[in-house]
């Protein structure tokens, strides 16, 4: 569970970090799944297919499911948790890839807000290689407005931006590798590109929900993660027992189809991702 002074700081700031959850040798092992993947099946991580990972793997499976992880998102949304999807945000070196300022409200659809998005470096994250930085305080404000921006370097889907954030009132969310920072789906953040000469690598359930939060714009799958599900509000999905398992990998593509309807609702042209 968090303690009172994180969960303090969860509510004052919008975020908490860093949260020590997982090992070096559990992020070494996570980080040659990726590689593994990646070299087998060059295109399944790339573009859309860099969401919900953990339905065709059973070590990101075991992430979500992490009970260090699931006591510090229930001291926020309560006993009954769902895995409402995931996200890998890697940024290379050698890209100019970088998040723009934004709310994770203002496009995932998930209502009431009794949900947190939970950001685990799987390398270190620092200002040099990008980390995420957060406006602390702008969770207790409005859904602010969003310019979509398109712009090709963004990481997120349609370059939606907050224009004019005081640069002086964030913060860099420096993560060790293994360490996770939970965030309000309010809070304004985002990061700038990589400097160094590695790989920056987040894995980002997005978000645990609590079993009350509908999805108002579209469809989505969920893991049933702690608890019990009264509501039923969305379909259960499968968990994987092997990696790539031809059914799961159908599974992963029918979801991120349903995920990329939300994310473009109303834009004008869809992104890479
Ligand atoms: O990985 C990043 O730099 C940004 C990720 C993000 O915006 C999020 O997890 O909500």
């Amino acid at each position: 569970m968090l303690t009172d002074k994180e969960l303090k700081n969860y509510k004052d700031d919008g975020y908490v970090a860093p949260i020590d959850v997982l090992s070096l040798e559990e992020v070494k092992e996570i980080k040659k799944e990726i590689e593994y993947i990646e070299k087998k099946w060059p295109d399944e991580l790339v573009g859309l297919g860099r969401n919900n990972v953990h339905y065709i793997s059973p070590i990101f499976d075991k992430v979500c499911h992490n009970s260090k992880i699931l006591d510090a998102v229930e001291s926020i949304v309560g006993k009954d948790i769902l895995v409402g999807g995931t996200t890998l945000f890697i940024k290379e070196p050698d890209k100019k890839g970088f998040v723009s300022w934004h709310q994770d409200a203002r496009y995932i659809g998930f209502e009431p807000y009794n949900w947190v998005t939970a950001w685990l470096a799987i390398t270190e994250a620092n200002e040099e290689n990008g980390c995420m930085r957060m406006w602390s305080g702008s969770h207790k404000g409005k859904v602010k407005d969003h310019k979509d921006t398109y712009n090709e370097n963004n990481l997120l889907t349609r370059g939606q931006t907050v224009q004019n954030v005081p640069i002086e009132k964030t913060a860099p969310n420096i993560l060790k590798a293994g360490q996770l920072s939970l965030h309000h789906p309010m809070i304004v953040h985002g990061s700038g590109p990589n400097k160094s000469n590695k790989r920056r690598i987040g894995f980002v359930i997005q978000s645990y929900i609590g079993t009350n939060v509908d999805q108002v714009i579209g469809k989505v799958y969920v893991q049933q993660a702690r608890g019990k599900d009264i509501f039923q509000y969305h379909t259960h999905a499968p968990r994987p027992t092997e990696l790539m398992n031809k059914k799961d990998q159908e599974f992963k593509n029918k979801a991120n189809e349903e995920l990329s309807k939300i994310f473009y609702k109303d834009a004008k042209k869809t992104g890479k991702y």
